[in-house]
């Protein structure tokens, strides 16, 4: 039966799999935070309850990844920037530049750019630098560029130019979006590493290591044999999640906005 379906489809009918469980080196532990996009509210429950969380573990290398697009959309994308670029003097952490940051820093340039960034969600990002409203809805191309010059404080535009396309930890491989099947990882473009969803979605085989990424909203996080997506839309779900990585064992950490307006975190294996 195996091989005739083997005939059938072309390719075994069992999915190639990693041999070993996807692991971290040891002693070494590491929390990725999937898309932030300007809600400070959620990523500041997310750094008290991963700091917890790590507190409360045995002593490890930890680090914290940030999967990317911490701008746009949600109403404080200048003090999400502002809370990663001093928590990342506390301790190491690891920024991967999103599709929406990639948008932002080419927009001060690209006046075709800067116009989808306005629609894709740059607007509020903009007003969270105290540009006013007024101004907002009548500026546009050079003029824009010119008054988003001087709101974005240019350690912001340095900071952000420094994320880096993909990290790696142990096993497993950090990108905002995904990576493009068939390619090795050391020749994966920053196109596709920012802005992929097909084929890389359901592409069933290996990756060359466990993908950990965001970019594409899904309603609970998404584990699946190959990689693994923690974008479960903050900006309109009020729900953050972060994974933790140590050895071969995974939990999710959830920063969620209740009904009450009141913001809680939630631990559980995965
Ligand atoms: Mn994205």
């Amino acid at each position: 039966m195996k091989s005739l379906l083997r005939k059938l489809t072309g390719r075994s009918a069992q999915p190639p799999r990693l041999t070993a469980p996807a692991a971290t080196a040891p002693g070494t532990r590491v929390y990725a935070v999937g898309d932030i996009h300007g809600r400070l509210d959620l990523f500041e429950e997310m750094i008290r309850s991963i700091e917890a969380d790590d507190a409360s573990r045995k002593p490890a290398r930890t680090s914290v990844v940030l999967l990317g697009d911490l701008i746009d959309r949600g109403p404080d994308s200048a003090g999400v920037v502002a809370r990663a670029r001093a928590w990342a003097k506390e301790r190491a952490i690891k920024l991967i530049m999103g599709n929406h940051e990639e948008m932002f820093l080419d927009s001060f340039s690209k006046q075709g750019i800067l116009r989808s960034f306005m629609r894709f969600g740059g607007r509020v990002t903009l007003l969270s630098y105290g540009v006013p409203p007024r101004v907002l809805a009548e500026a546009d191309g050079e003029e824009l560029q010119r008054i988003m010059a001087d709101a974005v404080p240019q350690e912001d535009r340095d900071f952000i130019a420094g994320f880096e396309k993909m990290v790696r930890f142990g096993d497993y491989i950090f990108v905002h979006a995904g990576v493009r099947p068939d390619m090795p990882l050391e020749r994966q473009t920053g196109q596709d590493c920012r802005w992929i969803r097909e084929p890389f979605l359901s592409h069933d085989g290996d990756f060359g290591g466990m993908i950990v990424h965001g970019h594409t909203v899904t309603e609970q996080p998404e584990l699946m044999h190959n990689r693994i997506g923690i974008d479960t839309g903050a900006f309109m779900s009020g729900k953050l999640t972060a994974i933790g990585l140590e050895g071969t064992e995974r939990w999710l950490i959830q920063a969620c906005e209740q009904e009450s307006g009141k913001i809680a975190s939630f631990a559980q294996a995965a």
